[in-house]
């Protein structure tokens, strides 16, 4: 049996979500309540973050040692390219995205969604236990505290990650120019984690959250802004997702 033990708004946890269904593996999702996934987490790897994967008494930790172990344990529908240089550079894109996508994208979006609670709560608590909504309002302003705090989320902050993935963005862009898919000629982990991570800023519908029509300001005018050269995440994700 497969468990993924999961926040649904994470897009690490994404990345597993579509690795697991690209595969057409049956698996079981827990979705845990922020700072509550803790004890969980730790009791299961030592460390506090998500996505976890357990699977025959194995557990694994990290999106790309999830994948690793998810295309040698059902090599069926690989993500990994059979041909050495091709792995190489589809892993130097995953390991891009994994660095210098996927911190930048979450410190701007909540930059600016920790100021609206009533939008990032269910965001929190949807697929959760029955009582998340009831635990997490009253504890929001406190939790907020400590993510702004643990993920170094500040005005300066967030504008430093604005530019790095202007950057990122654009890198990506110049890439996809001439070419469908990142490495090769097909579908492989680097579009996977490279979609998936920069999919909270495009909010395709096959991430499976109940996204809001649009964004509250000012990350809805750096969307806006990125939009045209997002425009291959939407679409990866209608052909791929
Ligand atoms: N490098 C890790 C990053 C995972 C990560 O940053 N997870 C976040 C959610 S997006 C998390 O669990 N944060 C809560 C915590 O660390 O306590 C991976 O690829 O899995």
């Amino acid at each position: 049996m497969l468990t993924l033990y999961q926040f649904p708004i994470s897009h690490y946890c994404e990345k597993i979500r579509w690795a697991l269904d690209h595969k057409g593996l049956d698996y079981r999702l827990v979705n845990l309540l922020p700072g509550f996934h803790v004890s969980t987490a730790k009791k299961l790897t030592g460390r506090a973050s998500v996505p976890i994967l357990t699977h025959d008494g194995k557990t694994v930790r990290n999106s790309s040692d999830i994948i690793n172990y998810l295309d040698e344990a059902f090599p069926e529908h690989s993500l990994t390219p059979v041909d050495e240089a091709q792995k190489q550079e589809a892993l130097a894109w995953e390991k891009f995205a994994d660095q210098q996508i996927g911190a930048h994208v979450r410190r701007v979006c909540y930059y600016t969604l920790l100021d609206h609670p009533a939008l990032v709560v269910p965001f929190f608590t949807g697929g959760g236990p029955w009582y998340g909504p009831l635990v997490i309002r009253p504890l929001f302003p406190a939790l907020r505290r400590k993510m702004r705090q643990l993920m170094n989320i500040n005005a300066a902050a967030a504008r430093e990650s604005q530019q790095q993935l202007e950057q990122a963005i654009d890198k990506v862009h110049v890439h996809l120019q001439d070419r469908t898919y990142f490495v090769g000629d097909g579908f492989t982990r680097a579009d996977l984690a490279v979609a998936s991570l920069l999919a909270p800023l495009c909010r395709p519908a096959g991430y499976g959250l109940d996204w809001p029509p649009g964004y509250p300001e000012p990350l809805a005018q750096f969307v806006d802004e990125q939009s045209e050269k997002l425009a291959w995440v939407n679409r990866v994700y209608q052909q791929c997702r």
